[in-house]
């Protein structure tokens, strides 16, 4: 019996997961998914494997681990980085495909010291997570069964000689080794691996091995293609005109066809007779496609999709095909001198675009934990909340494809770093080789991507070289060698690769940067902005740093309680507590939220109300950052706060969670980015009330400003109709303090601002205090709730008799609430949805509503 089940096992389709990317090509593509075990060297018993994955996940599922993410648990998990693993799969093959001329191996992913050994041979060698490896493998394999065996080095174990041998440490600002007998040493640098794996101001420290994307078997006769890249070489209203550069690996010297089709509208586009010869061809077919519909930006149109498929053809059949989803749209950096220093801004389409949005972080340590389903989320997310542009950043990963088909087809434009962050790197020719290959891969896999919008090397280097203070750390003679290291890589290698295998993007050096080599100014090129939160500065700051865009700033909030729940038992419900402490990675982290409260807020009561404070804290600083920087259009056109999400439950910079449930400041920035921003601000004795437009037309409206009461009085009104500037961003109407506030005291009353269309449509609305919360003599409100059930949940519409500050609605049941922590004024209900799949029994009482006064000592 036992042997029958093994044979059933061991059939074909229980050995590998059928991915034919490309339908009906006959090339063989299988996944290498199943039957995977895996033990620590030197041990006897194999365990149970996820491939892909990572070693810390798979302890964490056979239950070898407690839960990394728990309490301190972390600490206890240190050790996994320091021993090798050992993974094994068996895979049967059948004649068929034995019989193909080719058959090749493909990584698309290893984390990150191999040795890949194919039935107890030796086939390859690995020591990059950025790279794709591909072996001939035909020679090794056999008829039925066959043993893939990879062997994961320890990555501490395998550079710490790398730090022995070079002598010296380099600056790695937030590597937190951990590396056993040579404490303290950095050597997150010498491992082409994710920077944050070695812990940063956000995140754990867990050094991950694994494989951590598919391996494939492909099985091939002739010919097969290897890689298209699709260059728009000109676009108008009336015509595309596109390129497609094929890579193509031939077994054969013989005479093919090569078919371009536009599948959308199942067009012919180009054909085309080819000669190959054995080994790598490259062919380069024309073609056009006329009324183009064109690609834009989230707010600014369509994101039309084509999709195009490429076929090789022998004289009867079909040999291969392939199809890359392309976008037709033009994306400019326009770097132009004027009189305060050097433009920096995107033109899409030949139009100015202020981009909107923020950095993003791997949204997991465990990076193959990430699901379709969450990266949509994810993305969704900054298109809700009207963002245009997010950056990968320099210390986590180049992402998975999906995460830019989605920025593709949600219209997120993408600034993406190259792997790099805040350290100094190794300059052997090894190291630099492997760089190069890196970035080829890199490049060639996402340069089709409409969504990409600039190659950027670094994040901050440039900046810490030359005002961090590490340069008097090191002899003269190192700080040349260190320096020219830097610009072999940032100015020389990447650059080059670039141009060579993508030659339509910009690439930026460094973010920041205000050119080439040199640190940030104010004046040109992009600025992260850190005097709030680092520097201590008061939020009003915002307002007077300004940059020509400004691509991180940022402040800290915890997350809400259900996350905090999730890794803590209720004796840890202590800002200071050592759990608290554990998933509070900034040195500076509680110390500045306390500083900045008391400037702001009354002390909260309880650990309950730190943390709900804390987050409204958050969403009223950043609120004044990115008003602040669409204000100051066309001067600043960019604003990218730090950062949009989180990869393990932490007090961050995130304005969404590990679990992506929406911080306060998700919902501010929400707000913020709105396409139509009316943004009340101070200037001396006045308030200025701009509204910034991001539309293309100029736009009727009327503009009402009014001063209420705590209590619902109106005690101003002024309405004037206004014809908002298209995509700029304009004062429309100045009143004097005086004015608006007449003998009423100002901790009393709040500026409401509306900007309604011409049929009477809200286009935005704000509310400006003349004090800070702190100083606001708020009331205790009694808050109505009507509720009512919908398709996608419930209906919920809240009125009050008392201004209810920072309202904030809670649930024990998963839930999104399309608005919460907003500012309730009596005689104007407000109306939101709760998103839902569940049917919640007794929905009114479920439904905590708190507001800021809740939050004080009664
Ligand atoms: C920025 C980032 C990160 C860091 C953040 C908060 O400069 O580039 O290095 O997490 O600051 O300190």
């Amino acid at each position: 019996m036992k042997k029958i089940i093994l044979s059933l096992l061991q059939s074909f389709l229980l050995f590998f997961t059928s991915v034919s990317a490309e339908e009906n090509s006959p090339v063989i593509k299988n996944e290498i998914k199943l039957n995977w075990q895996f033990r620590q060297v030197g041990t006897a018993i194999w365990h149970k494997a996820t491939v892909p994955g990572c070693v810390h996940t798979d302890l964490l599922a056979d239950s070898l681990i407690k839960d990394p993410f728990y309490r301190t648990n972390e600490k206890d998990l240190q050790w996994i980085d320091k021993v090798d693993w050992e993974y094994e799969t068996v895979f049967n093959l059948d004649g068929e495909i034995l019989g193909h001329e080719k058959i090749e191996l493909e990584f698309m992913g290893l984390d990150t010291y191999t040795d890949i050994f194919l039935n107890g041979e030796k086939l390859l060698k690995t020591d990059n997570m950025f790279r794709e490896w591909k072996v001939e493998c035909k020679r090794q394999l056999k008829q039925g069964e066959n043993r893939l065996r990879i062997l994961l080095h320890s990555p501490v174990k395998t550079d710490i000689p790398k730090l022995e041998k070079l002598g010296y440490q380099l600056p790695a600002i937030n590597d937190q080794s951990e590396t056993g007998q040579l404490d303290d040493q950095k050597i997150s640098i010498f491992a082409r691996k994710a920077p944050y794996h070695y812990g940063w101001d956000w995140g754990p420290r867990f050094v991950t091995s694994g494989i951590w994307r598919p391996i494939y078997i492909k099985a091939w006769n002739n010919a097969k293609i290897e890689n298209i890249q699709i260059i728009q070489s000109s676009l108008t209203k009336e015509l595309a005109s596109l390129r497609a550069n094929i890579e193509i690996n031939s077994a054969v010297e013989d005479s093919f066809f090569l078919r371009v089709v536009n599948k959308n509208e199942n067009a012919m586009l180009a054909e085309k007779e080819i000669k190959l010869s054995k080994g790598e061809n490259k062919i380069s077919v024309f073609f056009e496609i006329k009324d183009p519909k064109f690609w834009w930006p989230n707010g600014l149109g369509e994101q039309y999709l084509y999709e195009i498929e490429t076929s090789l053809l022998g004289l009867k059949e079909l040999i291969d095909k392939k199809s890359e989803n392309i976008g037709l749209r033009t994306v400019k950096l326009v770097r132009e001198k004027d009189h305060s220093g050097t433009s920096f801004y995107f033109k899409v389409n030949g139009q100015p675009v202020f981009m909107k949005g923020a950095n993003y972080i791997p949204s997991d340590i465990f990076l193959n934990r990430v699901s379709p389903a969450e990266y949509e989320k994810l993305i969704q997310s900054a298109a809700l909340a009207n963002m245009n542009m997010l950056r990968v950043w320099g210390g986590g990963i180049y992402e998975n494809d999906i995460f830019y088909d989605l920025c593709d087809r949600y219209g997120i434009l993408v600034w993406q770093d190259f792997m790099f962050a805040c350290s100094m790197y190794p300059g052997d020719a090894a190291f630099l080789e492997s760089v190069k290959q890196e970035a080829i891969d890199n490049v060639k896999r996402l340069r089709n991507h409409a969504s990409i919008a600039l190659w950027c090397g670094n994040n901050e280097i440039e900046d810490a070289w030359t005002g961090w203070g590490w340069k008097p750390r090191y002899s003269l003679e190192k700080q040349k060698y260190i320096y020219n290291t830097y610009k072999e890589i940032f100015l020389n290698i990447l650059p080059t690769v670039c141009k060579d295998y993508d030659g339509t993007r910009y690439y930026w050096p460094s973010s920041p940067s205000s050119d080439y080599g040199r640190a940030s100014k104010a004046g040109s090129g992009d600025t992260h902005y850190w005097g709030v939160w680092h520097g201590k500065e008061p939020f009003e700051n915002f307002q007077k740093k300004l940059g020509r865009f400004i691509s991180e700033y940022g402040f800290q909030s915890f997350p809400e309680f259900k996350t905090v729940k999730s890794y803590t038992l209720p004796e840890d419900w202590d800002i200071e507590s050592d759990v608290m402490a554990a998933h509070q990675r900034s040195g500076i982290g509680n110390l500045r939220i306390r500083d900045y409260m008391k400037m702001y807020y009354k002390t909260p009561k309880d650990f309950q109300s730190f943390l709900y404070t804390g987050q409204v804290m958050q969403g009223y600083g950043i609120k004044q950052a990115i008003e602040a920087h669409r204000r100051s259009m066309p001067y600043c056109m960019g604003t990218l706060f730090w950062q949009l999400d989180d990869c393990w439950p932490v007090a961050s910079w995130s304005s969404m969670d590990y679990y992506k449930r929406w911080k306060a400041m998700q919902y501010v920035a929400k707000k913020a980015y709105q396409p139509f921003l009316i943004s009340p601000s101070e200037s001396g004795d006045n308030v200025n009330f701009y509204i910034v437009s991001d539309k293309r037309q100029d736009t009727e409206a009327q503009l009402t400003v009014q001063v209420i009461g705590f209590s619902g009085k109106e005690l101003f009104i002024r309405k004037i109709p206004v014809t908002v500037r298209s995509n700029a961003s304009l004062s429309y109407l100045s009143l004097s303090k005086k004015e608006l506030l007449g003998q009423n005291k100002s901790d009393s009353l709040l500026i409401y601002a509306l900007l309604n269309g011409t049929n009477g449509e809200m286009l935005s609305e704000n509310i400006m205090y003349l004090r800070q919360p702190k100083d606001l003599s708020l009331e205790k409100p009694e808050i109505k709730m009507q509720i009512g059930k919908t398709t996608n949940g419930y209906s919920i519409e809240l009125s009050t008799n008392e201004l209810a500050k920072d309202v904030y609605l809670s649930l024990e049941e998963e839930g999104f609430f399309t608005d919460n922590y907003f500012d309730l004024i009596p005689g104007k209900a407000k109306k939101l949805e709760l998103i839902t799949a569940n049917e919640i029994g007794d929905i009114e009482k479920k439904i905590k509503i708190i507001s800021l006064i809740d939050s004080y000592l009664q």
